[in-house]
């Protein structure tokens, strides 16, 4: 039996509506890696279509679980950030970075702060320079396009887009550190949706598209990076890795429609976890 790898996921936890953590440890767990977790807060719901939700920050205990870990020696094979809600997490999580990278494990940043051409509400601005910062002492990154807007300083194109628009921005935002770029919501057609990846050792650039299902879906970011990170951690190219994270990703949004489920909730990826399991099958 291979040794059992270990990712560390580091967002928050919210309580209803699916996302960050309640996607990462399923997906990641199920995909036979062990997914400890750092939760930077916990919420009553995502800030994303429900009103009223509760937050407890938990900033003031990222330092402490830190220390533990390190007075442990624990290692990790990954290190998964998503939702990180201050300038002080941003800056602790680079810390964490600092005190847990070794020399192959993978850093791997959803720099989680909009979609749709607007900054998620609880924001500033300024928050994109502070991203931009942990981005860049990332090994990936896996911004949407309009992250990578804020990311790069660029107006925000709602496409569809052009491969020179797309190499454009994925070469921009590996010049700014991360050797590996996958970005989200690429689409040349109405009709496809999909990631263009880019690792600049090699030079190679693919994408990756699945048929397109009218309507924003919450937390897809989150399922599509938790696939991407267990695909890559089992061995797979970055390429390849994007292309399952694609189509597990499409395939939960087609059976959210069917079922007819309150697109708040986040998406069937439950019912998906089969199609991972076999995904990540090597022949
Ligand atoms: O899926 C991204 C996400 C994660 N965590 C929280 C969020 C969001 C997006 O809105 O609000 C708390």
């Amino acid at each position: 039996m291979e040794k059992l790898k270990r990712a560390v996921a580091i967002h928050d936890i919210s309580g209803v509506g699916k996302c960050s953590l309640t996607v990462a440890l399923p997906i990641i767990s199920s995909a036979g890696i062990e997914c400890s977790v750092l939760p930077t807060a916990v919420l009553s719901t995502h800030t994303g279509g429900f009103t009223g939700f509760t937050y407890r920050d938990l900033t003031e205990d990222m330092p402490s679980i830190s220390d533990h870990w390190q007075s442990l020696d624990i290692k990790f094979d990954a290190i998964y950030t998503g939702f990180l809600g201050s300038f002080q997490q941003l800056d602790l999580t680079g810390k964490f970075f600092d005190t847990f990278r070794t020399d192959d494990n993978i850093i791997l940043v959803d720099p989680v702060m909009a979609d749709n051409g607007s900054l998620y509400s609880i924001f500033k601005p300024e928050f994109a320079s502070g991203m931009l910062k942990l981005c860049s002492q990332a090994d990936i990154i896996v911004p949407n396009l309009t992250e990578a807007a804020l990311l790069t300083g660029t107006p925000y194109n709602p496409g569809p887009y052009t491969r020179l628009y797309i190499e454009k921005i994925l070469k921009q935002l590996s010049s700014t550190g991360p050797k590996k770029v996958v970005l989200t919501g690429v689409y040349f057609d109405r009709e496809e949706l999909g990631s263009a990846t880019y690792d600049a050792i090699t030079g190679e650039i693919s994408y990756a598209f699945a048929g397109r299902i009218p309507g924003y879906y919450h937390g897809t970011g989150d399922v599509f990076g938790s696939v991407l990170l267990s695909a890559l951690m089992n061995g797979f190219t970055l390429s390849e890795a994007a292309a399952i994270a694609v189509h597990f990703t499409a395939s939960s949004i087609k059976k959210t429609a069917a079922a007819g489920t309150d697109i708040r909730f986040g998406v069937n990826f439950e019912q998906t976890i089969p199609e991972l399991i076999e995904a990540l099958k090597k022949d």
